[in-house]
């Protein structure tokens, strides 16, 4: 059977908790042969009268995320430690394209210019995030007051210009100090993540309210340590499970130690997450991608929430190799005050418990692929697809609005309605300026994106999911990790010979959005 129409097929007959395309709409006035058009007639995309209807809510925080690996440059200045990225990307052979960060946007000589282009977009929350080499070179002993400095003058100059820091205390750039200490999966590490997170709190909480302790644990732990995709590039499962657990009791002790340090700290989470649809309507399926929500999108969450894991493991799950000892529930169990994940794409989930072997993948920009002959793991018994029924970006992930409204509508179910921040969402097109256009970046394809992915915000807003902000990934093109420079998610263009910044037609499209709360 054609692919296209299996995957149709087989996702309109499974009965999960979150399924169903919505049907393609037929609108009268869309010129012929526009994006508009061929974006109608695309599985999945959203009927262009919703679009037009969506309002947000009075007050709602538009923002933009960043990481400060993948903006900030200056590796070296001003008593910075190295990092795990900094030994990834001066590793030949490691990044596409043979680039290093070691620039990446110069956000840590530009933000000036970056937080008044922010101001310019309308925007009201700016999510970025601390580089903890900064602040600790090699991770431990007392803070580097010229690291404190820096980012004490860029929070004033962020509330200066109106915008909400949102901060993120550690997006992926361990001191390479702490990776030689053998890394997250040392339990030791939580402590000394702690002491990282109470010298923030301490020195930037009076002006910081709105913590997430990780950007996407799941991906620290399974890319870094289980298969290898991402730095510190180890493959090996005890490890990814050490580092997980290590990871959940970080996260709670450094929740105690903030608000220890600054009574004005709420803290959440900046958690990637994908909505799970079974494959088929088979019990195994649905139970597979239940398991995969409990593992790749709640199992911090739970952690956090309830101080014990979700049932993503078939049969007992492996708490000794975890390095779980008697006690640890109370350690991890610390609730958080609001919820914050991301949204890019979906995946379609089916039972591998056929197959015992454990084996790697590739790198989809949020998500490891299970390769296809063996499965995932001896643990979880999955096997995660990401469909091409809608179609993909040029970051290689597929285009289904849907997957927003139903993840934001089961994580409010599940958790009982909680305040949610959407931390980051956003999509990878290369598109640069135009001459023959004055310059302009016409990035229409993104426009499209952000137009159905929000319109569908809208509607789970509409149906009672208590969502208070939305963080487009990103600000600016930045360095994408071990894809360089090659992928682009930036409202706003940077050329990385002269770090000349150009509003895309994205950005000017979204900073209307951020005036306006309708998809204008
Ligand atoms: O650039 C990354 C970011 O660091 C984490 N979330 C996904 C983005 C796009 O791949």
């Amino acid at each position: 059977m054609n692919r296209r129409r299996f995957l149709g097929t087989s996702l309109a007959a499974a009965g999960g908790a979150v399924l169903a395309g919505r049907g393609i709409a037929r609108a009268t006035a869309i010129p012929e042969g526009s994006l508009m058009q061929e974006a109608l007639e695309t599985p999945g995309a959203v009927p262009q009268a919703q679009i037009a209807a969506a309002r947000f809510p009075e007050g709602f925080l538009w923002g933009t995320a960043t990481a400060a690996f993948q903006v900030e440059g200056a590796w070296k200045e001003d008593g910075k430690g190295e990092s795990i990225w900094d030994r990834f990307t001066h590793t030949p052979g490691k990044v596409k394209g043979g680039t290093t960060a070691d620039v990446a946007c110069d956000q840590y000589h530009l933000y000036a210019q970056d937080m008044a282009l922010a101001k310019r977009l309308n925007q009201k929350s700016y999510r970025f995030s601390i580089s903890w080499p900064r602040i600790q070179p090699t991770g431990t002993g007392a803070p580097n007051m010229k690291g404190i400095d820096h980012y004490s003058k860029f929070l004033d100059t962020m509330l200066e210009q109106g915008l909400r820091p949102f901060c993120t205390i550690y997006h992926w750039d361990l001191p390479q100090a702490l990776e030689e200490k053998g890394g997250w999966p040392n339990r030791d590490l939580a402590g000394y993540y702690a002491d990282y997170a109470g010298i923030l709190a301490k020195h930037l909480g009076d002006r910081i309210t709105i913590w997430a302790p990780f950007n996407m644990p799941w991906s620290v732990a399974y890319m870094g340590y289980g298969v290898g995709a991402l730095a510190p590039c180890r493959a090996n499962f005890d490890d990814f499970l050490k580092a997980a657990h290590t990871l959940a009791l970080a996260q709670a002790q450094a929740l105690r130690s903030i608000k220890a340090a600054s009574s004005k700290a709420t803290v959440g989470s900046a958690y990637g997450m994908c909505p799970a649809y079974p494959k088929t309507d088979s019990e195994a399926d649905k139970a597979a991608a239940a398991r995969y929500h409990a593992m790749n999108n709640v199992f911090f969450l739970e952690a956090a929430m309830k101080g014990s894991y979700p049932k993503a493991f078939v049969g007992e799950p492996p708490f000794d190799r975890m390095g779980v000892r008697p006690g640890d529930e109370k350690i991890m169990h610390a609730p958080l005050d609001w919820v914050g994940f991301h949204y890019y794409t979906r995946r379609i989930v089916s039972d591998a418990s056929h197959a015992q072997t454990f084996s790697g993948g590739g790198f989809s920009g949020t998500e490891i692929e299970a390769d296809p002959a063996t499965g995932r793991d001896p643990y979880t018994r999955f096997r995660a697809e990401m469909p091409t029924e809608g179609p993909l970006t040029e970051s290689g992930l597929e285009v289904w609005p849907r997957g927003m409204y139903d993840l934001v509508t089961q994580i409010s179910r599940e958790y009982d309605h909680p305040i949610i921040e959407i931390t980051e969402s956003g999509c990878g097109y290369l598109d640069a300026p135009y001459e023959k256009e004055n310059g302009r970046v016409p990035d229409a394809r993104r426009i499209e994106w952000f137009r159905q992915e929000l319109a569908e915000l809208s509607r789970a807003i509409a149906d009672g999911a208590r969502v208070r902000s939305f963080h487009a990934w990103s600000l600016i093109d930045n360095f994408e990790w071990g894809n360089g420079h090659t992928e682009r998610y930036g409202l706003i263009y940077v050329d990385y010979r002269d770090q000349k910044r150009t509003i895309k037609d994205s950005g000017l499209w979204y900073g209307r959005v951020a005036a306006t709360n309708r998809l204008v």
